[in-house]
């Protein structure tokens, strides 16, 4: 039952507190509390199930928190689910219901809620948990479809994109409950899944060019949102800083193992392209009951969504996983990285001849 605020979008700021929400009856199904893990990682889980379904609980913080960007040092006043972005993606299987307390940190300065596009009515739950600093709310909704879907903060206003362009979207995977198939019918597995939580930010810069600091997200929104409205951001990068999943941070796997990539982007499309491999099965709009599309090269991530890929590497090495537009990719962060360990199968690809000067007699 509502009976707290109404339609967030375009709303007051600040709604005024009415009432503490009537919690609905509570469905007779067995209880089971996630703990959630930050992503790329994602908390373990069945990928076809047994069990009827249930209801599986989850807490996320929201903390408003400086956090450096980039490898220059640039600092951005961002706002987090559970202290990261992307917030950690949560999974459930179809016909379960998710009950997610969301909590502000006494800390924080701004009102923040969660718009689930997975859940049906009530702007995705934002319309029953929009929450000041120190409080919390409860929702609970049903799992209906299939899919990945990005979940993000909605409070009314320009604090939408302010919100999301701070960091606070992630992801929710509703399994089917016998789990993924392709489109033939046939059951596919993952040995690893990885969620990759693409964002663009918005730094403005001081009159040098260099990018500023502030020392509250107040103080810097109307520079940021000014920025906003030339939407050309400053900075395009999985999990909330370029270089977050390259190099020494690269996601590990192994010759002959099935990667899931779940690949989120709130704002702007995305085309990911994972340079030396391919999408073997590919979910682009993300949901399951679609037919995955096979053999691709590179995809696209529309923003406000999210899609998935299944991938078996074959060869070993370093595989970079961009948003193929290059610029974003190379010049503003969009790329992280593969580890892949295992034998080499010249098979796929052999070096004929190592570079070296050209061997005119030989032409
Ligand atoms: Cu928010």
């Amino acid at each position: 039952m509502i009976t707290r605020r109404s339609t967030i979008v375009g709303a007051a700021l600040s709604a005024a507190f009415i009432a503490r929400p009537c919690l609905a009856q509570v469905p007779d199904l067995p209880r089971k509390k996630v703990d959630l893990v930050a992503p790329p990682l994602v908390h373990p889980h069945e990928q076809a199930t047994s069990n009827g379904p249930m209801i599986l609980e989850f807490r996320l913080l929201v903390e408003e928190k400086e956090r450096v960007i980039d490898e220059i040092g640039t600092r951005l006043q961002a706002m987090t689910f559970n202290g990261s972005i992307p917030g950690p993606m949560m999974v459930v299987h179809q016909g379960d219901f998710v009950e997610v307390t969301l909590a502000s940190a006494a800390t924080n300065t701004m009102p923040h809620n969660i718009d689930f596009h997975a859940a049906t009515g009530a702007s995705g739950g934002g319309d029953l948990t929009l929450i000041e600093p120190g409080e919390e709310a409860v929702i609970r909704w049903k799992a209906t479809r299939t899919g990945v879907f990005v979940y993000h903060c909605i409070p009314g206003g320009s604090m939408i994109p302010w919100h999301i362009a701070s960091g606070m979207a992630g992801a929710v995977m509703v399994l089917p409950r016998d789990g993924l198939k392709d489109g033939a019918g046939k059951p596919l597995h993952y040995d690893r899944v990885y969620y990759l939580g693409e964002n663009d930010f918005y730094v403005p810069r001081d009159a040098n060019g260099k990018f500023k600091t502030y020392a509250s997200p107040g103080e810097a929104f109307s520079d940021t949102i000014e920025l906003m409205h030339k939407l050309v951001p400053t900075h395009v990068v999985f999990n909330g800083r370029v270089g977050a999943l390259t190099g020494r941070n690269a996601m590990p796997a192994k010759v002959g193992e099935t990667v899931l990539i779940v690949h989120s982007q709130p704002d702007r499309d995305s085309r990911p392209h994972l340079i030396g491999g391919h999408g073997d099965y590919v979910w682009e709009t993300g949901k399951f009951s679609n037919p995955p599309e096979t053999g691709l090269e590179t995809w696209l991530i529309r923003g406000g969504s999210a899609g998935a890929a299944l991938y078996t590497f074959l060869e070993p090495g370093i595989y970079a996983y961009v948003n193929h537009n290059m610029i974003e990719a190379v010049e503003l962060g969009a790329t992280a990285h593969f580890k892949v360990e295992g034998a080499w199968n010249d098979d796929l690809m052999t070096q004929v001849m190592a570079p070296g000067p050209v061997n005119a007699a030989a032409h």
